[in-house]
């Protein structure tokens, strides 16, 4: 794609949207950024973008600025039927990702991972397998480092690890990842695409460009990934809990074994993985596939899946106060994600649920409520949604406790949690009702605890 002298317009001033912006105008375009923000609110972004030549439009998006545009870059928080962009696309102006644009300029191999939950931990461990195998890799995407800002850094050659959100396929073109990895598809954002049925469209674009001779990763246990295996070209790699697959990563007598055309290997007992629950055998398993499909020798793959440790907000553990164990999964942002934090502990849960609805069923939580969970404490916006919808002591449930805040649900379970009891931020919804992000609600929750001891 050639951009010196285009008249490029992006759209959101977030992450993505600063990093394309200064991509673009660092290649010769006429950039132009647009938000709806205000121009208060934006005060940290504006500055950089000023000092490049960037011309900078806060608090909507005029009809005019749409217009005569040679391209229009949208970030992925912005919706794709709005009508700015329905009306440009109407022009025919070409309206594409920052995902795409980042496609359109990354040399490399990519290796693609998305899913409902666990994209975040799988991407990272996958990068840091390549990592300590020598290979050159760049990890970025959804995880934080918009991929576009990688497209500078990379050499020919260097593998590109990049977590993908449905947000971001939905505006693809000509992605096309090396490996396609789908962890696992169940209800999220039901808000932004509908119904399921968009969502996982949007999700199964991942392999819209792929070859013959490019993979796809699926996970074997998880019936929308088996259903999406019909809308792929790439050779299919399969991982399973449960079964052995005819090629990819399983478990046999708690051992993982890959196997592809050349033959079976084994790579490691699953006792050796130090990440907790099945949800993330489930994430070590599809790294281990994706990073031996790049050519990772067994030995290291072991090794740095051994020395991993948990990501930042995702079932981290952050403190033992009395015998009481304090667990900050903040990025559980939907229900499918708080029923796999449920699942990691027998018993004894305080559960701290709630924050900004997605249009999530919260009911698909009562039989895991039921059997190990003692205490129910809801936050937010959400609140009042959730606890019409799951059971509670009347129906032989858990007490539920209407905690408002984060801080009054940490101190309230402080007061009665005993010892062998766990303290559990799953809140199965997004956070930007009382936080500007799962990672700032995180924090917080890791500081209010630490204030505990
Ligand atoms: N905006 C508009 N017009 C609109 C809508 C939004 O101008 O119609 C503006 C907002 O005012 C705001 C900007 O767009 O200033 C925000 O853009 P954004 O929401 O795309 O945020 P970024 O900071 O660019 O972050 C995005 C991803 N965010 C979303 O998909 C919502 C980040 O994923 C990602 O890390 C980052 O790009 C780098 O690639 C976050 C996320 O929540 C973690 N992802 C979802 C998830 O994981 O479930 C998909």
């Amino acid at each position: 794609m050639e951009l010196t002298g285009k008249r490029a317009l992006v759209v959101g001033l977030g992450k993505s949207g600063v990093a394309s912006a200064l991509f673009l105008k660092q290649h010769g375009a006429q950039v132009t950024v647009s938000d709806t923000k205000s121009g208060d609110e934006l005060r940290n972004e504006i500055p950089v973008l000023l000092d490049h030549g960037i011309t900078v439009e806060t608090g909507g998006h005029g009809d005019r600025t749409f217009r005569g545009q040679d391209l229009i870059v949208v970030s992925p928080g912005v919706p794709v039927d709005a009508p700015p962009l329905v009306q440009a696309r109407s022009l025919g102006e070409p309206v594409i990702g920052e995902i795409e644009l980042a496609a359109q300029f990354l040399p490399g191999p990519i290796v693609a991972i998305t899913g409902s939950n666990g994209k975040t931990t799988t991407t990272t461990l996958t990068g840091e397998i390549i990592a300590a195998d020598g290979f050159p890799v760049l990890v970025g995407g959804n995880i934080g480092t918009p991929a576009i800002s990688l497209a500078d850094r990379a050499e020919r050659g260097t593998v590109i690890v990049l977590e993908v959100s449905s947000f971001q396929l939905e505006t693809i073109q000509t992605f096309r990842p090396k490996i396609a990895v789908v962890l696992n598809v169940t209800p999220d954002h039901l808000d932004r695409h509908r119904t399921f049925d968009v969502y996982v469209n949007a999700k199964a674009r991942i392999f819209e460009n792929q070859h013959g001779d490019d993979f796809a990763v699926l996970n074997a246990d998880d019936p929308t990934c088996v259903s999406m295996a019909a809308r792929t070209k790439a050779q299919i790699f399969w991982f399973s809990r449960q079964k052995e697959v005819d090629h990819g990563t399983w478990v046999h007598d708690g051992n993982i074994f890959f196997r592809n055309a050349k033959g079976q290997r084994e790579i490691m007992q699953v006792s050796e993985i130090p990440l907790k629950g099945a949800h993330n055998l489930e994430n070590t398993l599809a790294a281990v596939c994706a990073s031996s499909l790049v050519g990772c020798a067994p030995r290291q793959v072991r090794q740095a899946v051994q020395n991993f440790k948990a990501v930042e907000h995702r079932l981290e553990f952050v403190a033992s106060i009395r015998g009481v164990d304090y667990y900050n999964d903040s990025k559980a942002t939907n229900v499918d994600a708080t029923i796999k934090a449920l699942e990691s502990f027998p018993a004894n849960i305080h559960l701290i649920l709630g924050g900004k609805d997605k249009g999530s069923d919260y009911s698909v939580l009562n039989d895991l409520l039921r059997k190990r969970v003692k205490r129910v404490y809801t936050i937010g916006a959400a609140a009042a949604k959730i606890e019409s919808q799951i059971i509670s002591e009347k129906n032989g449930g858990p007490e539920l406790i209407h905690a408002e805040t984060l801080e009054n649900a940490i101190r309230r379970a402080n007061a009665v949690a005993q010892p062998g009891d766990v303290v559990l931020l799953a809140p199965a919804c997004a956070s930007f009702d009382q936080f500007k992000s799962y990672e700032h609600r995180g924090k917080v929750f890791k500081e209010i605890v630490s204030s505990l001891t």
